[in-house]
């Protein structure tokens, strides 16, 4: 294997997604990938997928478990002020909705695709290095088990999530990175038990954000806003669920099950978007390109987004000759990017505790909530936006 059309960094979603979509239009991909895919299989991340995200994982031939699976849900809670109050995304938008079901299980669907059509994937490979893509030869070399290996192709898709090394890879003069760090973090726990609720719940409290998701009917994800260094060895199971119970209203806090963790974690909070996202043959995609706070539940749903219209751009240029899409990559894109990091840092901004911004801040989330459940068009303008704006 030394030669490719493209060349994919990293096997998470965007990857993964990308390769198949290019599988499908008859372009040929190489995935390399640093860790094993049982470690990227291992991580637990998003929930919420925008019907755009349903769709072009149907497109790409994996959207069977997620039909037969994913959980619709045609609203959501926010809780403030000790009461919760739903926005009904189904009566907002006529009919459109969003779909439970987690990134693991859309990785582990696009992993089997891949494996059932014999497709090349290099996992455990280290000191993976991007060449010459700034000009008409780009290159990707990797070492495997104490042997080097070297791939020469088309185009490079940079894949490879907010630590890779695609971005890194850039010449610094010729890219423009924007960057807000959060003052707090989100600890997660997953929870074989039932939901406290059929619709996820987003709450703004005193001690700080919660929010209550799930998996399924019998897999619960819950989180709690924590301190930037929070330590998740300081939160036993018992702490964890005192916490989560004191921030929900009195309903939820009476119906929650509790049990055994399976997975607990923290995770910090950031916005991040590099520009552009295109150098020569090489194209940044999804985390390597952007990070959201994960209160709009936009991460996985903006990689998907990328990868459409890079994947589009391919085919258009490989079976058509054209060079318009992949000009347009970057600039199509992150038009649609600013607009999820907008909204994903407005829901961050009212629904977490940001203790320098001491009363008035506090009193401006609660008049903010207050406004958006006073009014039909803030409470739609937040529905289009939960529910994905059009690729
Ligand atoms: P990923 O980071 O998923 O995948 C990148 C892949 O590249 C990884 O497999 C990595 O091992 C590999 N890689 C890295 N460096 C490499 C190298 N040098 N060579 C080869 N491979 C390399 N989004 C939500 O919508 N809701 C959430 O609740 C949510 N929670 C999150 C929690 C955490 C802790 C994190 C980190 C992210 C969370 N996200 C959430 C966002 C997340 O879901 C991402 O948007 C999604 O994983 C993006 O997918 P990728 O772009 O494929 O990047
Ligand atoms: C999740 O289920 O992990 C989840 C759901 C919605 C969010 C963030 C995370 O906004």
């Amino acid at each position: 294997m030394t030669r490719t059309q493209v060349a994919i960094i990293g096997a998470g979603p965007s990857g993964l997604l990308l390769g198949q979509l290019l599988h499908r239009a008859g372009i040929d991909a190489v995935i390399i990938e640093r860790k094993s895919a049982a470690y990227v299989l291992s991580r637990i991340r998003a929930g919420v997928l925008e019907q755009g995200t349903v769709d072009v994982l149907a497109r790409a031939g994996v959207g069977d478990r997620l039909k037969a699976e994913g959980l619709v849900h045609h609203g959501f809670a926010l809780a403030f002020d000790g009461r919760r109050r739903r926005i009904d995304l189904g009566s907002l938008l006529g009919g459109r909705h969003v779909t439970v079901y987690g990134q693991t299980e859309v990785t582990r669907d696009l992993m089997d695709a891949r494996q059932a059509a014999g497709l090349p994937t290099v996992y455990d490979a280290d000191e993976v290095a991007l060449h010459d893509f700034d000009g008409p030869n780009p290159r990707v070399s990797w070492r495997k088990d104490g042997v080097s290996h070297s791939l020469s192709c088309d185009v490079i898709a940079g894949c490879d999530g907010f630590h890779g090394v695609s971005r890194t890879s850039v010449p610094d003069a010729s890219i423009r990175t924007f960057e807000k760090v959060y003052p707090f973090g989100w600890l997660g726990i997953l929870a074989d038990v039932p939901p406290v609720s059929h619709e996820l719940i987003y709450a703004n409290h005193e001690r700080g954000f919660a929010l209550c998701s799930m998996r399924s009917a019998s897999r619960s994800r819950y989180y709690v806003q924590c301190a930037i260094d929070e330590k998740v060895e300081a939160w036993s199971d018992q702490r964890f669920w005192d916490e989560l119970r004191l921030r929900l209203d009195p309903e939820a806090a009476e119906a929650l099950v509790t049990g055994p963790s399976i997975e607990k974690s923290v995770a910090p909070l950031r916005s991040f978007v590099a520009e552009p996202l295109r150098f020569g043959r090489l194209f940044l995609v999804g985390d390597a390109a952007h990070i959201v706070p994960p209160t709009g539940a936009k991460g996985l749903n903006l990689a998907v987004g990328d990868v459409h219209y890079l994947a589009t751009a391919l085919e258009e240029h490989f079976t058509g000759g054209s060079q318009a899409g992949i000009d347009a990559y970057s600039a199509t894109a992150l038009a649609r990017i600013w607009k999820a990091e907008r909204f994903s840092w407005w829901m961050t901004s009212i629904l977490h505790r940001f203790p320098e911004g001491g009363e008035f801040g506090q009193r401006m989330q609660i008049a903010e909530l207050d406004y958006l459940f006073s009014s039909v068009a803030a409470q739609t303008a937040l529905a289009e936006n939960y529910v994905g704006l059009p690729y």
